[in-house]
């Protein structure tokens, strides 16, 4: 169990160099402490919330920085517990020598994530919004940043909960049916039982459809550029990342190695991929770049298709053709700025695949080919009806056991078995929802959660 009569302390702002550090402490003797190191030992409770400047000093009377000290009085505070936050200089022998002076008098180093652990401890946050808090500190775009904060707001217990709601109402209508023998269960009852059954299962399984997104939208997606020589691969991961990044010149074969670069695809932090240019060849250097390209394909979320519209359709593009058809594509018809020759087969142009006009040379419909990368990485983004994003793999976890048990515990009712049988998966199903949100036990996945946060939070 964790100590909460502990005083915690941590540098909250990101190490190094800046105008300020905010240093967060923690605990019941959070107020007593700070004031013994501050000039004076001013009463802290006296201005809650209200920043306060003092000179912090050593243990020998000497200063360390002049500060400012605001005091959040339990209970009304982030962890729900007395916290005080010391903004000092955001200089490192600073605040190493604040936080030595803290320890030195009996708070301890806080581990990753620990004030949040304390707030869900203290009832302020539960665990989707404990989660949501992280991937905020995390986010990488604002779009990710947007769904932590609506997380945050408790978009996910909100949708969780009435849907927890509903099953322990199912549970306790059929538990006072087991209870009372001769209270059985009417066949209209029955029925609408059944049907209140399917409707949670259904609801469940929505939420867990939108995960793919919502995995792609924390880790990010992979878009391989793939074409033939020369097609103007390079040129165009070039425009896309807006930097002069990789090498390009008029010789087939320019590049070997695949380069990287992250972009903002819709608000999804995606990966871009610059390949090879596959084609038949002898050379062992470049067939080794083009075995790369393929496997670079097979792990993509989307597919950037180019081909040089200046030249025709050839046995090289078929063979792309062929490997990336199935995968979710753009064609991407480069050098519009020359006259037109390729002539896109009926097969290709039939095949349904979004195919954008574009010259990298002169940023000729970059922004259109940019969308359309978006539009097909996020093609199952979900409705936005609700707005909530499963995004976590534990939360999913979590309603895919829920799902799982919640089906067996159906099955069981439809076919008639015993009350006994049903409640014992139905229970089960509980106890997976009420982990979304930590409304059931949870003393085991807390440190699983909360060793991923960041120091300071
Ligand atoms: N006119 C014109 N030339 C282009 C355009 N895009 C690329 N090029 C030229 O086409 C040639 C090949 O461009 P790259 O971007 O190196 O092509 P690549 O597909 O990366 O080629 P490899 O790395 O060899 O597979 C260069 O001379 C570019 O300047 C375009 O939109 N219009
Ligand atoms: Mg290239």
């Amino acid at each position: 169990m964790h100590d909460l009569s502990e005083t915690i302390v941590a540098v909250s702002t990101p190490p190094g160099r800046g105008g300020i550090s905010v240093i967060r402490t923690s605990g019941p003797s959070a107020p007593a402490i700070v004031s013994a190191c501050l000039k004076g030992n001013p009463t802290l409770g006296r201005k809650p919330r209200r920043a306060t400047l003092a000179d912090f000093e050593d243990q020998l009377g000497r200063p360390i920085d002049r500060v400012l000290v605001t005091f959040f009085p339990a209970p009304a505070s982030y962890t729900g517990q007395e916290v005080i936050e010391v903004s000092c200089h955001g200089s490192v022998p600073v605040t190493a020598a604040i936080i030595r002076e803290l320890t030195r008098r009996g708070m301890r180093l806080a581990t990753p994530g620990e004030f949040t652990l304390r707030a869900f401890l203290n009832g302020k946050l539960d665990l989707s919004q404990a989660e949501a808090v992280r991937d905020l500190v995390n986010s990488q775009t604002e779009y990710q940043a947007q769904l932590a904060r609506q997380q945050l707001d408790g978009a996910l217990s909100r949708i969780v909960e009435p849907l927890r709601n509903e099953l322990v109402r199912i549970i306790s209508h059929l538990e006072t049916a087991l209870e009372f023998v001769e209270d059985d269960v009417s066949p209209e009852d029955r029925q609408s039982l059944h049907r209140a059954l399917e409707g949670v299962e259904s609801r469940l399984g929505e939420l867990e459809s939108g995960f793919r997104f919502g995995r792609l939208l924390q880790e990010g997606a992979q878009v391989t550029i793939i074409g033939r020589p020369n097609a103007g691969k390079s040129s165009i991961f070039n425009a896309l990342v807006r930097e002069e990044r990789a090498i390009v010149t008029e010789v087939p074969g320019t590049t070997r190695d695949a380069l990287r670069e992250v972009i903002d695809l819709g608000g999804i932090p995606a990966h871009l991929v610059d390949t090879a240019g596959i084609r038949a060849s002898q050379d062992r250097l470049e067939k080794a770049g083009i075995d790369k390209s393929y496997e670079y394909l097979k792990r993509s979320d989307a597919v950037c298709f180019v081909v040089d519209g200046s030249e025709a359709f050839g046995e090289d593009d078929w063979r792309i053709w062929y490997a990336v058809r199935e995968l979710p594509f753009v064609l991407a018809v480069n050098k519009s700025d020359l006259p037109r020759r390729a002539e896109i087969p009926a097969e290709v142009r039939e095949s349904g695949a979004e195919i954008v006009a574009v010259s990298a040379l002169q940023g000729t419909n970059m922004e259109t080919l940019l969308e359309r990368l978006a539009r097909v990485v996020a093609r199952d983004r979900p409705g936005e009806q609700d707005g909530v994003i499963v995004s976590s793999l534990r939360q999913q976890g979590c309603l895919s056991q829920a799902k799982t048990h919640l089906g067996k515990g159906r099955k069981a009712y439809r076919e008639g078995l015993s009350e006994e049988f049903v409640l014992y998966d139905l229970r089960k199903a509980l106890d997976a929802i009420g982990q979304v949100t930590g409304a059931t036990d949870v003393e085991d996945i807390l440190d699983a959660i909360f060793s991923t946060f960041c120091v300071g939070k």
